[in-house]
Formats: C-alpha cells, structure tokens, sequence
C-alpha cells in the first residue's frame, strides 16, 4: 500500500483530536445569579460569561480568573464588577471543580455563585487499519 494512501487516513483522523467546546453561562438579568448554576465540561473546554444585566463580575474561589470587561492580567481586562453589557471567556485545561462567585451579590458557595466540574479529557484511540 503507498505511503500516501497512510498520510490520508492519519489526516482525516486529526480533526477528532482537539474538539474543545464553547459553553455559555449567563451572568444576572432578571435574577442576581448565574445560569446555569453548574455546568460539566471537559478540560480544554471554554466557558464565556455573559452579562445579561447588573452590576456584576465573576471571580473563581481560587482566584484562578476575575473577570468583567475581560479578566485580570490580560492586555486591558479588567475583572472590577460591571454592569456593562461585558462577555469574558475562560478557557480550563485542568480537571477539578472549579467555584466562582459574583464579589457584588455573593460569595464562595453562597448568594450568587457557580460551579463548574470540569471532567478529564477522554483519551483519544487511534486505530490503524489495512485498506485492500
Ligand atoms: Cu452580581
């Protein structure tokens, strides 16, 4: 079999390898709280905060992230609460559970706050195969 036909089939495996996903949770609106409370995700995954409405930011208990209008120590984020209309993303390549709370209207685990569990990443099997 040519080695080119090999090339091919490892190529379009490739794609399956990295699927990392987009989450969204929005923060406040009608309810100082955010939603969905608790989300599942796998490392690599990304979640984007949205603010929905109010003063508001989210700040991990570990203070890992604290972000607003982007999130401390990027260029120009700044993690202060907000009632802009602000979107922040945070991207968890660790697995672990991860809690964060708005500074205004909660605290770790209390008032309004969230968890996201964020699972190891499936190990991805690789087949090899002949194709007569
Ligand atoms: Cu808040």
């Amino acid at each position: 079999m040519a080695r080119g036909a090999w090339l091919c089939l490892w190529l379009a495996l490739a794609p399956c390898l990295a699927q990392a996903a987009g989450f969204i949770v929005n923060v406040g609106g009608a309810q100082n709280a955010f939603s969905p409370q608790t989300i599942t995700i796998t490392a690599g995954d990304t979640v984007t905060f949205v603010n929905k409405g109010g003063f508001h930011n989210v700040v991990a208990d570990d203070n890992s992230f604290r972000c607003a209008r982007g999130c401390d120590g990027q260029p120009n984020g700044n993690g202060n609460p907000s009632n802009s209309n602000w979107v922040a993303s945070v991207t968890f390549n660790s697995p672990g559970t991860i809690g964060y709370f708005c500074e205004v209207h909660g605290m770790p685990g209390a008032g309004m706050f969230g968890t996201i569990a964020v699972q190891p990443a499936t190990p991805v099997r690789l087949q090899s195969f002949f194709v007569d």
